[in-house]
C-alpha cells in the first residue's frame, strides 16, 4: 500500500478495495482522476489515466522523492515503477522491461518519455562525461523518431505510427552506456493517403517550420551535415512525387508535369531522364531478353506511390539504423566489468478502430493482441499455475484468454496471415476478393470472424468487401481493399536501381539491393504480413525472458478533455485490459516468493533458530520457524519448494531486521579485530 497518501484520494492500490467489483474499481479510478491522482497500482502494475493537461508531478523534486525508494513508500507514480525496474536490474543483475499498453491516445508515448527521463536523472552520480553523452543521445533520439514516425490522427494529435522497443544498456555501476532501438512496421501508406482530419508524418510539416529543432537533435546524436541534407532532400522528393500526374498520348504513357521530374532528378542527384524512365517503364526479363515495358497510367501511378512509400520507410529505417550505430555499446569488456544488463521500454501503437480500417490497423491490432497475450501469460496464467504447482490452496480466477484471436491471425495454414500469403502467391488472379473468399472458406465457423457474406443481415458490415474480427478490445470491421498490395509490398526493381545509381553516397547507401540487375533478382521477398508476424514473435520472446513491469494506460474520453471521465469508455478499457482479474489474482496472491535455501541464505541471521545454521529436518521447517519467530506466519504460505509472502510490508520488515543484524555483526567483528572483545 502506498503509505504516504491520504485516504481522501481513494485507494492507492486497487488491491485494497473493500470488494473487488467493477463498480468499486470504477468509482476508485474516477475519484482519483478527479482528485488529480492519475496513477494507481495493482500490486506492481501501474494503471494510468491520461490527464490531458500538464501535471506538476514530473520535476526534479518529484524525482528525488522516488529515487531509491520502495514501490509502496510513495504515492503511485511511473517513477516508482521505473525505479523498481532499475533496482531489480542493479541489485539482482536482471534484465527487466517496462511494457506500456493501452489504446491510441491513452498516454503510452508520454509515459515512455517520463520513464526515460527518470532513468536518465537518477543515473551517473559521478557525472562521467561519456555516460552523459549517451544519456543525451538516448533522449534526443526520441525527438527525431517522433518527428519521422508520428502523425496527427483522429485519435491522437501525436500518434505513434510505428512500434518502438528501446533497450538501454547499463554497466556494472548501473550507469547507461548505450542502447538499441527496434522499430516495427511503420504505417507508410500515410505518406500518400490520410483519412479525413488526419495528417501525414510530422516531418513533412517541419520541412520549413520546425525542421531546425529536429536537425539540431540529429546533429547532437551524430548525423553528419550531408546526411541531414539528404534526409531533407528525400522529404522534398516525396512531396514532389505527390504532385506528379500521368496521362496518355495515343498509346504512349507520359508525365503531365515534366518540370517536377527535373526537380526530382536534382534532389536525387541523378539524371532527369533516368527518373522519367523509371517512372514510365519497367525492365522485364523474358527468357534471355531484357526489354523495357511501358506502364499504363494506372501502373505508373501505382509505381509512383510505391516509390514514395518505400523511400519514406527506408529513410525511417535508415535513421533508426544510424541512431543504433551511434548509441550501441562499444568497448565493453564483460570479463573486466561484469555483465551488462538492460532495461527495455516498449511503446507501441495502441489498439485502434477508425472509420476505415485496413491492413495497417489489422497489424496494429494483432500486435496489441500479442501484448495482451503476454500480459495474460505473465500476470494471470503463470502466477496461478505456480500456486498450483507449489500446492498452495488456490481458487482459480477466470479470465478471457485471447489466444484464440492470436491464433486466428497467425496460425499456420488456417490463420488470416497465411490465407493472405496464399492469396498473394496465386498464379492466376490475385485480388482482394480472392483473399476474402479464402477467409470465408477457412474461417466460416470461427467465433471471432465474420464477413458480409457470412452475416448478410448484420448492419455493421456495410459492404461486400468487409470482414469483422472480434478483438479482445472490441469489434473491428476491416475493408479487404488493399490487403493484397500492401502485403506484397512491391517496389519495381527499376526504382531501386535508380536510387542506387544516385551520385549522392548517403542515398545510394540506403538502397544496396539496387545493385542487382534484372536477371539477378529471383527470390520472392517475404511478405509484409510474414515480416510483421516474425518481428512480433521475436519481440514477445525478447520481452518474455526479461522481468516485466507493466503500465496500463486508459484514455478517459475521446475529446482530449482534462475534465471528462467518460464512465462507459473507461469501463470498457478496464474490462478488456483484464484489470479486475489482475486485482483478483494479485489480491488472492503473494507479492514475493523465494526458494527455501535462498530465503535462508538472505535472512538466516535474524533468527536464533537459523543463525549460523539450523538443525531442523528441512530448510522449509527452518523458514517456518524463522517466520513464526518474527510473528509473520499469518502472512505467509509454504509451498513445496518456495515460501510465499503476501504483503510487501512483511518483506520490508524482514529487510530492516536483516540490515540491523548485519550492522550489529559488523560492529561485533570490528571489536573482535581490535581486540576489545
Ligand atoms: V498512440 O497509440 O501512439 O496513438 P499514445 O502513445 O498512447 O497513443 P500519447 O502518449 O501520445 O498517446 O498521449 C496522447 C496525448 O495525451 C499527448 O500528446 C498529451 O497531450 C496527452 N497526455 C498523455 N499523457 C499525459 C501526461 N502524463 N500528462 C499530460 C498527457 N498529458
Ligand atoms: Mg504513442
Amino acid at each position: 500500500m502506498a503509505e504516504h497518501e491520504s485516504l481522501e484520494f481513494g485507494k492507492a492500490d486497487f488491491v485494497l478495495l473493500d470488494n473487488v467489483s467493477l463498480e468499486e474499481f470504477m468509482a476508485n479510478l474516477k475519484h482519483r482522476f478527479e482528485k488529480g491522482r492519475i496513477y494507481t497500482y495493482i500490486g506492481e502494475v501501474v494503471v494510468s489515466v491520461n490527464p490531458y493537461r500538464a501535471m506538476n508531478i514530473y520535476g526534479r523534486d518529484t524525482i528525488e522523492q522516488y529515487k531509491g525508494r520502495e514501490l509502496y513508500e510513495r504515492p503511485p507514480h511511473l517513477f516508482a515503477i521505473a525505479d523498481a525496474a532499475y533496482k531489480a536490474m542493479k541489485r539482482r543483475n536482471k534484465d527487466t522491461c517496462i511494457v506500456i499498453s493501452g489504446e491510441s491516445g491513452a498516454g503510452k508515448t508520454e509515459a515512455s518519455k517520463y520513464i526515460m527521463q527518470y532513468i536518465a536523472a537518477i543515473t551517473n552520480p559521478n557525472q562521467r562525461a561519456e555516460v552523459e553523452r549517451v544519456k543525451n543521445m538516448l533522449l534526443k533520439s526520441n525527438c527525431v523518431l517522433e518527428a519521422f514516425g508520428n502523425a496527427k490522427t483522429n485519435r491522437n494529435d501525436n500518434s505513434s505510427r510505428f512500434g518502438k522497443y528501446m533497450d538501454i544498456n547499463f554497466d556494472f555501476k548501473g550507469d547507461p552506456i548505450g542502447g538499441h532501438i527496434n522499430n516495427y512496421l511503420l504505417e507508410k501508406s500515410r505518406v500518400i493517403f490520410q483519412q479525413e482530419g488526419e495528417r501525414s508524418f510530422h516531418s513533412f510539416y517541419q520541412v520549413s517550420v520546425h525542421f531546425k529543432a529536429v536537425a539540431d537533435a540529429m546533429k547532437v546524436i551524430g548525423f553528419t551535415g550531408d546526411e541531414i541534407q539528404t534526409v531533407y532532400k528525400i522529404l522534398a522528393t516525396i512531396l514532389h512525387l505527390g504532385n506528379l500526374t500521368f496521362g496518355v498520348d495515343g498509346d504512349i504513357t507520359l508525365i503531365e508535369n515534366s518540370k517536377v521530374v527535373s526537380v526530382i532528378g536534382d534532389l536525387l542527384s541523378t539524371k532527369e531522364d533516368n527518373v522519367e524512365k523509371a517512372l514510365l517503364y519497367r525492365t522485364v526479363a523474358t527468357g534471355r531478353d531484357v526489354i523495357d515495358k511501358q506502364h499504363t497510367v494506372q501502373e505508373a501511378s501505382y509505381g509512383r506511390d510505391a516509390l514514395a512509400k518505400a523511400m519514406y520507410e527506408r529513410l525511417f529505417c535508415w535513421i533508426v539504423g544510424r541512431i543504433n550505430d551511434i548509441i550501441e555499446v562499444k568497448n565493453y569488456d564483460a570479463r573486466v566489468h561484469g555483465k551488462n544488463t538492460v532495461i527495455g521500454v516498449l511503446d507501441i501503437y495502441g489498439f485502434e478502430i477508425f472509420q476505415n480500417n485496413s491492413f495497417e490497423q489489422f497489424c496494429i491490432n494483432y500486435c496489441n493482441e500479442k501484448l495482451q497475450q503476454l500480459f495474460i501469460q505473465l500476470v494471470l496464467k503463470q502466477e496461478q499455475e505456480e500456486y498450483q504447482r507449489e500446492g498452495i490452496p488456490w481458487k482459480h480466477i477466470d479470465y478471457f484468454n485471447n489466444q484464440i484471436i492470436v491464433d486466428l491471425v497467425e496460425q499456420q495454414h488456417k490463420g488470416i496471415f497465411s490465407v493472405l500469403d496464399e492469396a498473394c502467391m496465386n498464379v492466376g488472379k490475385v485480388t482482394d476478393e480472392v483473399f476474402l473468399q479464402g477467409l470465408n472458406g477457412k474461417l466460416a465457423k470461427h467465433a471471432h470472424y465474420t464477413s458480409r457474406k457470412l452475416s448478410p443481415t448484420d448492419k455493421s458490415l456495410e459492404f461486400d468487401r468487409d470482414f469483422r474480427i472480434k478483438h479482445y478490445a472490441g469489434d473491428v470491421v476491416y475493408s479487404v481493399v488493399g490487403f493484397i498490395d500492401k502485403n506484397k509490398d512491391t517496389l519495381f526493381q527499376d526504382f531501386k536501381r535508380l536510387l542506387y545509381n544516385s551520385s549522392n553516397p548517403v542515398l545510394k547507401g540506403m538502397w544496396p539491393e539496387g545493385k542487382l540487375s534484372i536477371t539477378e533478382v529471383t527470390k520472392r521477398p517475404l511478405t509484409a504480413a510474414t515480416l510483421f508476424k516474425n518481428s512480433m514473435i521475436s519481440l514477445v520472446e525478447n520481452l518474455a525472458c526479461k522481468e516485466p513491469y507493466y503500465v496500463r494506460c486508459i484514455k478517459p474520453n475521446d475529446v482530449k478533455s482534462p475534465l471528462l471521465f467518460e464512465q462507459e469508455r473507461c469501463r470498457h478499457q478496464v474490462e478488456y485490459l483484464g484489470l479486475l482479474e489482475n486485482v483478483r489474482v494479485r489480491r488472492a496472491g503473494f507479492a514475493y516468493r523465494q526458494t527455501y535455501p535462498r530465503f535462508l541464505q538472505r535472512y538466516k541471521m535474524i533468527s536464533e533458530f537459523t543463525w549460523p545454521n539450523h538443525d531442523l529436518p528441512s530448510d522449509k521447517d527452518a523458514v517456518r520457524r524463522l517466520l513464526q519467530g518474527c510473528g509473520f506466519d499469518h502472512d505467509v504460505a509454504y509451498g513445496k519448494t518456495k515460501v510465499f509472502i503476501r504483503t510487501p510490508r512483511t518483506l520490508f520488515s524482514l529487510e530492516e531486521q536483516r540490515a540491523e543484524m548485519v550492522q550489529r555483526i559488523v560492529l561485533f567483528l570490528q571489536k573482535v579485530w581490535r581486540g576489545t572483545i
